[in-house]
């Protein structure tokens, strides 16, 4: 039996994005892996890496809660937790710092792209932020992940984090594996094809939001920025929006790519970009009437103590383990 972790930041809006790159790939894992362990968590201390208002805050680790259900993924089959609710994620997150390099720190892209923006306002919990992400995961050693491509850097250094410490304590993580899917890890911003779809954008006009009103979605997807070539075909480099709107089609429909091309040929975007919205915004659409049966209910509250409760027993364990491996606490157990 394997076991597979893996997280969401509750900062923003949910995206077409997280659901493609991420959410769906977790529905379909579960699907094809039935006897494997799932680990779900929100990544609440991960968000914190940037200021957030404490009451929209808590307003949306319920929202990922709900959205993963809303989704598809099975409680019964899915352990759900907080990640704040499990106090050793930071704890071996701080022990995993002592094993992580400044320089692999500072290699990050995302961490690049930040120190860009933002500068001098950028908190130092943003800079180790992946020594944290590696305790997620080999708190509960973890086989594999999966994430969207933008993870892949921080898997690795996971990764080589894992390594160092087993080379030191003998085998004593697993070193977990990524699971990227192959078409769909990077869903790009509608309006500019060139950056990745992201719900921490000051403008909501390049990616769809799970609690979009259906009547946006159909005019964001239909208002997305194309090309003058006019010919519905997957050429990234040469048509960037029009691959980013396949892609998505693919991951929306799951029919093949060469499917929808020669559905298109001879048809120009309009009609190609209109069937796409409807698909879209009847797909969320969905997802969102789900979404509002749980969120009325009261399951969600019962599912997150369970969930707790199963990873709290296994992080105690391990990180008791690790402490002692260490040479922490005064007697040897
Ligand atoms: P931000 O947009 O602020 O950078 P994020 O959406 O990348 O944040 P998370 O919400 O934690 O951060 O991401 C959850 C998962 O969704 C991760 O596995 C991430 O790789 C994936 N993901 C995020 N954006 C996209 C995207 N545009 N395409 C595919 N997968 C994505
Ligand atoms: N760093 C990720 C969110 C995240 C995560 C994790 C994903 C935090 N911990 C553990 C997978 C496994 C992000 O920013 N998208």
């Amino acid at each position: 039996m394997k076991r597979i972790v893996s997280g969401i930041k509750p900062t923003g809006t949910l995206t077409l994005g997280n659901y493609i790159g991420a959410i769906k790939q977790f529905v379909l894992l579960q699907q094809s892996m039935p006897e494997d362990e799932f680990f779900l968590f929100i990544a609440d201390l991960h968000a914190l890496t940037t200021p957030q208002e404490p009451t929209e805050l808590r307003k949306r680790i319920k929202e990922i809660a709900g959205m993963y259900l809303a989704c598809g993924l099975n409680p019964e089959k899915t352990v759900f937790y907080i990640q704040s609710e499990i106090k050793e994620h930071a704890e071996l997150g701080y022990l995993l710092q002592c094993f992580t390099y400044m320089g692999e720190l500072e290699r990050m892209t995302q961490y690049k792209d930040k120190v860009k923006k933002q500068e001098s306002s950028l908190s130092s919990a943003m800079f180790t932020y992946p020594s944290l992400m590696a305790a997620d995961i080999i708190l509960y050693d973890a086989d594999f992940v999966p994430v969207g491509d933008d993870q892949k850097q921080h898997l690795e250094l996971t990764r080589d984090i894992a390594s160092r410490f087993n080379g030191r304590f003998r085998d004593f993580f697993t070193v977990p594996e990524p699971i990227i899917p192959k078409v769909g890890s990077r869903i790009m911003d509608l309006q500019n094809p060139e950056k990745k779809m992201s719900k921490s954008d000051e403008s909501d006009k390049g990616y769809v939001s799970l609690f979009d009103d259906p009547n946006i979605i159909l005019k964001k997807i239909k208002s997305a920025v194309t090309d003058s070539i006019g010919i519905v075909q997957y050429d990234v480099d040469n048509q960037p929006g029009i691959a980013n709107l396949l892609t998505i089609y693919t991951s929306m429909t799951d029919e093949s790519i060469e499917n929808i091309v020669s559905k298109y040929n001879g048809l120009g975007y309009k009609e190609f970009k209109e069937d796409l919205a409807t698909i879209v915004s009847k797909k969320v659409g969905e997802i969102q009437q789900r979404y509002n049966e749980i969120i009325s209910s009261n399951t969600l509250d019962n599912i997150l103590d369970q969930g707790r409760q199963i990873a709290q027993q296994i992080a105690y364990k391990k990180l008791e383990k690790c402490k002692q491996k260490l040479g922490l606490g005064r007697k040897r157990k």
